[in-house]
């Protein structure tokens, strides 16, 4: 298989004697639609081999369309001769996920070795995470980022816009959010969690403007990749207590937090807070045109909520019982909202706390007890286990790493992590929609350390979201290792080193 060194292994591969050869190649393009993948292949071709191919209405290489090809909208069948490579999609993000096999076919001498592939993915959800309010990373970093992921056909980038130590999007109608709420004063200077707090003494932040974030939906698009926008809500919201303070239960005063953890600050369950939310919604929704937006959920600590007369009331009126059902009840009118807009609400496995909202998708952190009991509610789920993928965790010995968060998930856990849980009958099985890796910034204050602790673990997960369950195997994947760090290379990104 070494003539084949594919992350992820596709569906099917027919091994072919011979290659063919991109020298005085063309490229004939199907239909306009294509028009730019073609030009991306072409682009592709020349930097693996210097061979420049004319795109064309004719030729010996082509890319269509074509409703014949089964299973699904990312689905292509790529088909390599001596004489020709024919790559069909079902749409245009089939040519693009064929043109990403082809990318790590071609040979730096020019070839491709023939072959008959016929490739879909086994998840539709197949997502990448990146926490920037921790830390702040710039558009270029994250474009790269998107580059990366689509290169090894994952199609979600999870963007996590605020926190308690920033919020990064602008919102026209609150300008405090980034004003106030995307700089902190200084960040603590080493683990959190141990002896004495030092801090740097020096100022963080910044926040991406709607434009910006229209920039990257679009780059993304281009790639095929879904950006899922994240709001946090009523917890991890200090940034946005610190620029409204009457959003909370008490007064204050309230600070975009310096260090990491869990605040006992939380938004208050008042009409005020509501319509504050829908309009920050109104307005993410107007840049991210994906189904699903991210609405948090996690870590909510319920003394503000015990202490208010307000959150009291709401308990009272609602007759919801105590504060864990006053948490669903939030999540709940949330998704009413989102529903009523056309969006599906997704949040972290707390929203099932006090039971779940109607349509909510829930993403399964905390293990992987979430994701069951909510697949056996009949709701989507994606699993991102953090002991598996969580890719704030250290990869290997932390002595010899660099500062993480804690834990140990190694590319060998990562890439045995199966992400539809024992147990589940079929029909409930067919709620995992998919699995996603997370990278928390808290211990990484640069692109590189982000890169360095997301790849190559991010590999691993693009092979067990893609491929067939029955075609993984650990030694196969070491194996083509090398190549896919090789394309990384190309991208620039500075990946752990095996
Ligand atoms: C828990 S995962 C959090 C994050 C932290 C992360 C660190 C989740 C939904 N909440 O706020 O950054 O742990 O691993």
């Amino acid at each position: 298989m070494d003539r084949y060194p594919l992350i992820p292994w596709p569906r099917s591969l027919a091994p072919r004697e011979g290659s063919f050869a991109l020298d005085g190649a063309t490229l004939a393009v199907g239909s306009a639609e294509l028009r730019e993948l073609g030009a991306t292949l072409a682009r592709h071709i020349r930097e693996i081999s210097g061979i420049g191919v004319g795109v064309g209405g004719s030729g010996s290489m082509s890319l269509a369309l074509d409703p014949s090809v089964p299973d699904g909208d990312e689905a292509y069948i790529l088909d390599v001769g001596a004489d020709r490579v024919e790559l069909r999609g079902r749409t245009g993000r089939g040519v693009f996920y064929g043109i990403q096999t082809l990318r790590q076919l071609i040979t730096a001498d020019g070839r491709i070795p023939a072959v008959r592939i016929d490739d879909a993915p086994r998840f539709r959800y197949r997502g990448l995470h990146l926490d920037v309010a921790r830390h702040f990373f710039p558009l270029d970093f994250l474009k790269r980022y998107i580059d990366a992921m689509s290169a090894f056909k994952l199609n979600t980038f999870h963007w996590h816009l605020t926190d308690d130590q920033g919020w990064r999007l602008e919102i026209r109608k609150y300008p405090r959010l980034t004003e106030v709420g995307a700089w902190r004063t200084e960040t603590i200077i080493g683990h959190a969690r141990t002896g004495a707090k030092r801090y740097d003494g020096t100022p963080h932040g910044g926040f991406y403007t709607q434009e910006d974030a229209r920039e990257i939906v679009a780059y993304a698009r281009a790639r095929a990749v879904t950006v899922l926008p994240e709001i946090e809500m009523p917890g991890h919201a200090a940034a946005a207590l610190a620029a409204y303070p009457e959003l909370a239960c008490t007064t204050g005063p309230f600070e975009v937090r310096t260090t990491w953890g869990i605040s006992e600050d939380v938004m208050c369950p008042s009409e005020a807070t509501f319509s504050f939310l829908e309009d920050v919604l109104r307005e993410v929704m107007g840049i991210f045109p994906g189904e699903h937006i991210h609405i948090g959920g996690d870590e909510v600590p319920k003394a503000r909520w015990k202490a208010s007369a307000v959150a009291q009331e709401v308990i009272r009126r609602e007759g919801l019982g105590d504060e864990d059902g006053l948490q669903s009840w939030f999540v709940r009118r949330i998704e009413r909202f989102l529903r009523a807009n056309g969006r599906q609400l997704i949040g972290w496995d707390e929203i099932l706390e006090g039971g779940l909202a109607p349509n909510a998708t829930v993403m399964s952190w905390r293990g992987i007890a979430g994701g069951i009991a909510a697949a056996r509610e009949r709701h989507d789920v994606v699993m991102c286990p953090q002991e598996d993928l969580y890719f704030d965790h250290y990869q290997a010995d932390p002595q010899a790493e660099p500062l993480a968060i804690g834990g140990l998930t190694t590319l060998e856990d990562t890439y045995g992590y199966e992400p539809v849980p024992p147990g589940l009958t079929s029909a409930e099985a067919e709620h995992v929609i998919g699995a996603q890796g997370c990278v928390w910034t808290e211990y990484m204050p640069t692109p590189d350390h982000v890169e360095f602790m997301a790849y190559p673990r991010a590999l691993a997960l693009a092979e067990l979201v893609w491929s067939p369950r029955e075609a993984r195997d650990s030694d196969s994947f070491r194996a083509r290792l090398r190549p896919s760090l090789a394309l990384l290379d190309r991208l620039g990104v500075r990946y752990r080193p095996a």
